[in-house]
């Protein structure tokens, strides 16, 4: 295709949360075999082929809804215990989310990006989760929308390029990857999971998982597909 080049063809990457609390041997909420995704990760970094290369970073505050030690005996118990979050915006609006050990708190070492990773190719890095209200697993926004809040700002920045593809990898498959890859098809973007270039929290459900991704739109493919940079 490098001869008749497809004007409605602008791909992005996302790389998704590659941060120390998410990997074995430090983190605090440790996603198997998490490290060993970086170096794919990091041959898609290298690519002359996609314009745009964004990173995300979890990034809460100490206060943050999402860890379970902000909640009261006997509803915080980490992986297991959920809470409902309602939209401070407008109370009809809810939803239920898992709690998690304190991780990504913003700053600390623990919310750092792997030194591994190649950074120095990426275009923008975008920080999520910041508002202690509301969990946020993808890049885009929180599942509220009436109104829309903590909006990242990573649609704007994609329509704005005219980005119309986007490759999803990074941690975790089951949650942020998940998430960010349904909301950029909601989003109208053609969106992939790159299935090498990611790993879940549960191992058990990413069957599962993958094939709901895909319901909703998302393709998830594997690298040997040689449907990235194309
Ligand atoms: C994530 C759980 C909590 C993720 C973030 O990056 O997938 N998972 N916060
Ligand atoms: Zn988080």
């Amino acid at each position: 295709m490098a001869d008749s080049p497809d004007p409605s063809f602008k791909p992005a990457l996302l790389v998704i949360d590659m941060q120390e609390d998410f990997c074995p041997p430090n983190g605090t909420l440790p996603v198997p075999d998490a490290r060993s995704i970086t170096p794919l990760i990091n041959t898609l970094l290298a690519l002359p082929t996609l314009p745009l290369k964004i990173a995300t970073q979890d990034w809460h505050p100490p206060a943050h809804i999402s860890f379970a030690s902000n909640h009261s005996a006997p509803h915080n118990t980490p992986f297991t215990s959920t809470t409902t979050i309602t939209n401070p915006l407008n109370p009809a609006e809810s939803y239920t989310t898992r709690l998690w050990p304190v991780h990504c708190v913003a700053h600390t070492p623990g919310a750092a990006l792997l030194p591994e990773l190649h950074t120095a190719h990426l275009t923008h890095t975008i920080q999520k989760g910041t508002d202690p209200r509301v969990e946020m697993y993808s890049a885009f926004y929180p599942p509220l929308h009436s109104p829309r809040m903590s909006d990242s700002g990573l649609a704007a920045l994609l329509h704005g390029e005219g980005i119309t593809h986007v490759y999803v990898v990074g941690l975790a498959g089951d949650y942020c990857v998940r998430s960010t890859a349904e909301d950029a098809v909601r989003e109208g973007f053609v969106a992939y999971v790159v299935e090498e270039g990611t790993r879940p929290v549960d191992g058990t459900g990413w069957e599962g998982c993958k094939r709901e991704m895909e319901e909703r739109g998302v393709k998830v493919v594997r690298e040997g597909g040689r449907e990235v940079g194309r």
